[in-house]
């Protein structure tokens, strides 16, 4: 049903000859345009909270070693800007030997199966174009950005850029254009946790909510990548706020 049509008939009951009595002058109608269109402004920035960004959970315990809570992701946040966009990887504990993947696939088809760190870990037949690699045993400097092209991994041109740590919450902020992405792309991804061992295999990864690996020397198993679309950003909504505005203030 729709949202104050529950309204309707006591309003339809109000006798005709009170209508009189509630039309307003131009100076209040003014008032309420302005009021109506503000309120609007702000409901346009409710919402932009909301829909700009999106929580995946993942199961709590589910790693072999459950003493592991540095390596338990628990959420990840992903949002975008006009320009940027954000992964935001919340873990149950946090030590600064934890190491840190994400992979990305941002087109259908191409692409690989595999990982730019070389880690054991099967990606249930995603193909991915993009993978993230980061540690926070040091402040800066400290996460790489590699693209996959027919080539393979190309180190060549990789990146290398800051993590953001607070608390159990690092993240990791990468430019749209890096990864030729539009308002309304879809990305696929996943986020690994891991340890710094060159043959680690993602200790816990969001996709799946069981454990991804019996063990170190185990490879892992991704469960079915998570999806996210690109939405414009906030610039974009406030300009339509402030012509709503504008629009109803030159009435
Ligand atoms: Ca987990
Ligand atoms: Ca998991």
């Amino acid at each position: 049903m729709e949202r104050g049509r529950g309204n309707a008939p006591s309003f339809e009951k109000t006798p005709v000859k009170n209508l009189n009595s509630f039309r307003l002058n131009s100076f209040q109608t003014g008032a309420v345009c302005l009021l109506f269109a503000s309120l609007t402004s702000l409901a346009s920035a409710g919402a932009f909270t909301s829909s700009a960004g999106q929580l995946f959970q993942d199961t709590q315990n589910d790693l072999f070693d459950n003493s592991l809570g540095n390596l338990d992701i628990t959420s990840v946040w992903v949002e975008n800007t006009a320009t940027d966009i954000t992964f935001s990887v919340t873990t149950r504990e946090f030590q600064s030997w934890t190491k840190y993947m994400i992979f990305l696939e941002t087109t259908i088809g191409g692409g690989t199966g595999t990982n730019a760190w070389s880690r054991p870990i099967d990606l249930s037949g995603a193909q991915i174009d993009y993978f993230v690699g980061s540690w926070v045993d040091q402040s800066s400097n400290n996460s790489q950005f590699v693209a996959n092209n027919f080539l393979g991994w190309d180190w060549a041109s990789a990146t290398t850029f800051s993590n953001v740590q607070s608390g159990n919450t690092v993240s990791w902020t990468m430019s749209l254009a890096s990864m030729n992405l539009f308002v309304g792309s879809v990305i696929s991804f996943d986020v690994a946790t891991s340890g710094g061992g060159g043959n680690d295999p993602g200790v816990d990864h969001l996709s799946s909510n069981v454990i991804a690996t019996t063990g170190w020397g185990t490879p892992s198993v991704a469960g079915a990548f998570l999806t996210y679309t690109v939405v414009p950003g906030p610039g974009a909504f406030a300009l339509l706020g402030l012509a709503g505005l504008v629009s109803r203030r030159r009435r």
